[in-house]
């Protein structure tokens, strides 16, 4: 099984990196587990960060209600973020990219090391440096979006980009739940959504995330980020859109999409 594993892992890396579409696992494969699919997913990581890659947080998914009806999975999963996925800029481009959506997210900055299967809110608050708003672009590498519990673990959480806003702020600035946010395209709102979308509060996405990590025996590391998961569905973008995402009291993400 080991080999096998290592060679979904070397298929995943070559579509990934070409930006080409492939049949999800689950139809070929059969038997693949949630471990399995964790597995493939840090085998893959590991091909990037051979190549120079560096490991700079982890992702929370599919942790709102209206993320999980949207792909018919109803549990949270996490990914790696690697330094290759941020933008430095708010510009993205559509070069290595096959069908990007776009998500309002808010991501956490961490001072110190979180890890073990019985941390708390109040661990996390302590370990947070600050909290920053945030985008992640999505881009699942199976043929129309579409996916299972395994294929979408197997393939990174469908990580492809990931932006974070200029401005930090105090974890204890405002309450995240009850932040609002407007995303806007190309000057029409095209979602409205809350912090409390993201498993009642973003602190619990953190929790849960440790949670996860530990079961695979890793953790969040001082100056890591975690995305914890979108705040409303995510939508598709072309070149030529201009994305706003206003998060209420926090400044707002302008993203503008290019060829
Ligand atoms: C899976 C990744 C979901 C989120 O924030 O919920 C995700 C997907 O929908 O492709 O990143
Ligand atoms: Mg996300």
């Amino acid at each position: 099984m080991a080999l096998s594993l290592s060679s979904i892992a070397d298929e995943l890396y070559r579509h990934q990196t070409a930006a080409t579409e492939l049949k999800k696992l689950t139809l070929r494969y059969e038997g693949l587990t949630v471990d399995d699919a964790y597995e493939i997913q840090r085998l893959t990581m590991q091909k990037y960060m051979a190549e120079g890659a560096r490991l700079v947080g982890w992702k929370m998914g599919l942790t709102s209600k209206a993320k999980q009806r949207s792909v018919g999975v109803d549990e949270p999963i996490f990914g790696h973020l690697l330094s290759t996925m941020e933008l430095t800029r708010p510009t993205l481009s559509m070069k290595g990219l096959i069908h990007p959506r776009v998500e309002p997210e808010i991501a956490f900055v961490f001072r110190s090391r979180l890890e073990g299967p019985n941390v708390t809110a109040r661990d996390v608050w302590f370990a947070t440096e600050c909290v920053v708003p945030a985008v992640e672009i999505i881009d699942s590498r199976y043929e129309n979006f579409s996916f299972t519990l395994v294929d979408v673990i197997a393939d990174n959480a469908s990580s492809a980009r990931f932006y974070l806003a200029d401005q930090a702020f105090s974890p204890y600035a405002f309450r995240l739940d009850e932040v609002g946010v407007v995303m806007r395209q190309n000057g029409e709102v095209v979602q409205t959504g809350a912090g409390a979308a993201v498993l009642g509060h973003p602190v619990r996405s953190v929790v849960e995330q440790v949670r996860m990590l530990t079961r695979f025996g890793a953790a969040i590391e001082p100056g890591m980020v975690v995305l914890t998961g979108g705040i409303t569905e995510a939508i598709y973008v072309h070149p030529g859109d201009r994305v706003e995402i206003a998060f209420a009291g926090m400044g707002a993400i302008e993203l503008e999409i290019t060829e």
